[in-house]
């Protein structure tokens, strides 16, 4: 069966500016990552994000030669959860909708909900490198009918006005300004139409981007956005939220876990750190489009 998506060119070059372009060069570039390729050959759903729920201390104790093996395992685990808690929050979603992942990465998410909703998913990116990755997974799997990759800038998709049912972004809404971003999903999302935002974002009351913050945004190249700033950039276009769970507590056992694994990058002290003294949370928000 052919599908066809209808899409109007994009109005600008995808990578607009210096900045886009520095981010597209660093996912690019920063394909040998062994924290996510590992994670990712467990089961073949590669991801980039990170994980919830208490991990199995269990991995910990057991034999030693095989120790890592088991970390790569829960670690893996503990990131599927995750996506599946997003998915959780899209609502009824039928195979006949259409749903759009905004910062695709190397496709995991968007494989889950179409094993769940047996739907039809545009994931975008700006990394040519990731978008081939991802449809090749889609391709391996025998899903690139209803699972499609696109080299395009999640601010300026080209997509049809209200072809949305719903649309998520997974840790990828700190490389955006939430203002432009939002704008552009109001325009896709059908009214009803659902938004599922997962981000770390920084704590309004703890002030300004604190020295662990700003440790994480240098790491990433990224721009972690204030909590508030969420709420604003919503509500400025049509998304009124519905459901906000602060998913804080949740995912330091992955950080702790994660600093015991020989994968670890480094960035870890710097997220436990954030987490603990409060200066960032880690925030699910579900938004619906009015
Ligand atoms: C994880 O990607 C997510 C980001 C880089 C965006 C920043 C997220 C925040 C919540 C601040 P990844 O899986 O590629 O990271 P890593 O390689 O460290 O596992
Ligand atoms: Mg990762």
């Amino acid at each position: 069966m052919t599908i066809t998506t209808t899409t109007s060119p994009a109005k600008d070059p995808v990578l607009r500016t210096a900045y886009q372009k520095s981010v597209a060069e660093y996912w690019n570039t920063n394909q040998q990552d062994p924290v996510n390729l590992r994670l990712g050959e467990v089961d073949g759903l590669y991801h980039h994000h990170y994980g919830i729920g208490d991990y199995d201390p269990s991995v910990l104790a057991g034999p030693e030669k095989t120790r890592e093996e088991r970390i790569t395992q829960e670690l893996h685990r503990l990131e599927t959860a995750q996506a599946d808690v997003l998915l959780d929050h899209l609502g009824d979603i039928k195979p006949g909708d259409t749903l759009m992942d905004a910062g695709s990465g190397r496709g995991g998410t968007s494989i889950m909900a179409e094993q769940r909703f047996g739907c039809r998913i545009d994931g975008v990116s700006i990394s040519e490198y990731q978008v081939g990755f991802a449809n090749e997974q889609a391709k391996l799997r025998g899903v690139d009918d209803r699972v499609r990759f696109h080299f395009k800038n999640m601010l300026d998709t080209g997509f049809e006005t209200g072809s949305r049912k719903a649309i998520w972004t997974n840790e990828t809404t700190m490389y955006v300004d939430l203002y432009e971003l939002y704008a552009e999903f109001s325009r896709l999302l059908e009214f009803g139409g659902r938004y599922v935002c997962i981000t770390g974002c920084s704590n309004d009351l703890t002030g300004l981007r604190s020295k662990a913050v700003s440790r994480i945004d240098e790491h990433y190249t990224c721009n972690i956005h204030p909590r508030s700033e969420y709420f604003k950039a919503l509500a400025a276009n049509n998304l009124t939220p519905i459901d906000v769970v602060d998913l804080t507590a949740q995912t330091i056992p992955y950080w702790e876990l994660r600093a015991k694994s020989a994968l670890a990058t480094g960035i870890e002290e710097p997220f436990l750190t954030a987490y603990k003294e409060g200066s960032f949370h880690y925030l699910l928000i579900v938004a619906d489009r009015v």
